[in-house]
């Protein structure tokens, strides 16, 4: 018999539930049983973990309105959790709401924002320890703000777009004794170089669930139990155009959340056209990723949502993050050359030689380039002693220059220099062996001229 809408005097016998909610009472604890049917609290002195599994008898009893179960006998039993969390995903109520952002990738996308939004209805039911790890940027941060909406998370910021070894250990070490933790990792994990850190971790017993827009280098299928990539249905440079924020807001709204407002901050801040952006849409992600840049690893979410709250932080933070991107302006202008001209233009900016500290990094400081370039196809190459950036205008795009098929085949050639990297179809990154850098521009001055020739 299930526990769903017992009526007074119902008969329980040896049914499989787990604790789902512990409340401290006077004299014990009242705790809510779930069998993923339905629910119903039951008192006792005993203590019991979340996740602990039981069989249950007893009879259900009118407490002041509240119906409640007058437990006979209670067995602790195990193996019946993975079939609770299965009952209790496929009974969650998910919300049909028309999807923010238009086309057809998006709208293949949309059973497996259905089966992330159950997990996440199923996880805060069951009161599953959750741990969510998201990208140190405005994306990744407007993502997990629309996540935690439905659900209670352990919240971690990830400094890197790559999920190493070293992260998975830590994460293992500190999911210890947790009753099969669900982590979620927000805007990383796609690349091929997590795809180690991946597989360990899913070793672990955890279960793992990946929301990417990266491309989908690392096979990430393989090392989670669910990821929501536009790359699974869209193989085309458009696909990197669903963000991660974006995805995890269809997410949030399906379980009911009204979470429509951080989705253009989210876009504002990877630049992604397919939603709408205001002046404060963009001012705010300016804010979240000038704030992520000076802020460390393992940052709690909280920081940047207080932030937000918080005028009088907010707007001396923007006018800083404004005044970093007018100052280093005239530097880029200075010190970026065209180097290939054609039907795809290449300039380069070495980033050395402008001025800035850490904010706007060399990412943001190739992107000012790119703004200064025009709309004509081109590449602007942002480089320094160990690495460069790409950003690569639509005309370009059109014309078969990718940064991820020249870096694929850069690692190829080149693979003694390349040290790693990856991205999109239009921005990117590759760290390079010190001392190389310009014969890998060479390379890729060559490689664009080939494309655009094509
Ligand atoms: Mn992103």
């Amino acid at each position: 018999m299930s526990l769903k809408n017992l009526e007074e005097g119902a008969v329980v016998e040896n049914a499989p539930c787990v604790i789902s909610r512990r409340r401290k009472e006077r004299g014990g604890f009242s705790y809510t049983l779930t069998d993923g049917e339905g629910e119903i609290e039951f008192e006792s002195g005993s203590f019991f973990e979340y996740g602990q599994e039981l069989m249950v008898s007893g009879s259900a009893y009118n407490d002041r309105g509240f119906m409640k179960l007058k437990v006979s006998s209670l067995e602790k039993t195990s193996g019946i959790y993975e079939s609770v969390i299965g009952r209790v995903e496929a009974n969650a109520k998910l919300f049909d709401v028309a999807l923010l952002a238009e086309g057809s990738a998006v709208e293949k996308l949309k059973p497996k924002i259905e089966e992330c939004a159950r997990k996440l209805l199923g996880a805060r039911k069951l009161g599953r320890h959750v741990l969510l790890r998201f990208h140190n940027d405005a994306d990744g941060i407007a993502g997990a703000l629309a996540l935690t909406r439905v659900v209670r998370a352990y919240t971690s910021q990830q400094n890197s777009a790559n999920y190493t070894p070293f992260d998975a250990m830590r994460d293992i070490g500190n999911l210890q004794g947790q009753k099969k933790p669900l982590v979620i990792l927000l805007d990383f994990g796609c690349g091929i170089e997590s795809a180690e850190g991946l597989s360990v971790l899913k070793a672990s017993g955890a279960e793992v669930m990946i929301i990417d827009h990266h491309p989908n280098e690392g096979k990430a299928e393989r090392n989670s139990h669910v990821l929501l990539s536009p790359w699974t249905v869209d193989s085309s440079a458009e696909a990197s155009f669903y963000t991660a924020g974006y995805l995890a807001v269809e997410v949030a709204r399906a379980c009911g959340e009204d979470a429509a407002s951080l989705a253009p901050i989210a876009c504002a801040g990877d630049k992604s056209p397919i939603l709408p952006v205001s002046d404060t849409e963009r001012e705010v992600a300016l804010v979240l990723d000038y704030m992520a840049t000076y802020s460390g690893f393992g940052n709690k979410l909280d920081f940047y949502k207080n932030a937000l709250e918080n005028r009088e932080l907010y707007a001396s933070v923007l006018v800083q993050a404004r005044e970093a991107l007018d100052r280093i302006s005239e530097d880029v202008q200075k010190n970026m050359k065209k180097k290939l001209e054609g039907a795809v233009s290449v300039y380069v900016v070495d980033t050395e030689k402008v001025k800035s500290r850490e904010f706007p990094g060399k990412g943001k400081i190739t992107t000012r380039g790119f703004e200064l370039v025009g709309d004509a196809p081109a590449v602007v190459l942002g480089v320094w002693k160990n690495g460069l950036s790409f950003r690569i205008n639509s005309g370009a795009v059109e014309k078969g220059v990718k940064a991820d098929s020249i870096i694929a085949s850069l690692k190829e050639e080149m693979g003694d220099f390349i040290e790693g990297g990856g991205g999109h179809a239009r921005a990117a990154s590759l760290r390079i062996k010190e001392g190389f850098v310009d014969s890998v521009v060479e390379k890729i001055l060559e490689k664009v001229r080939e494309a655009s020739l094509e």
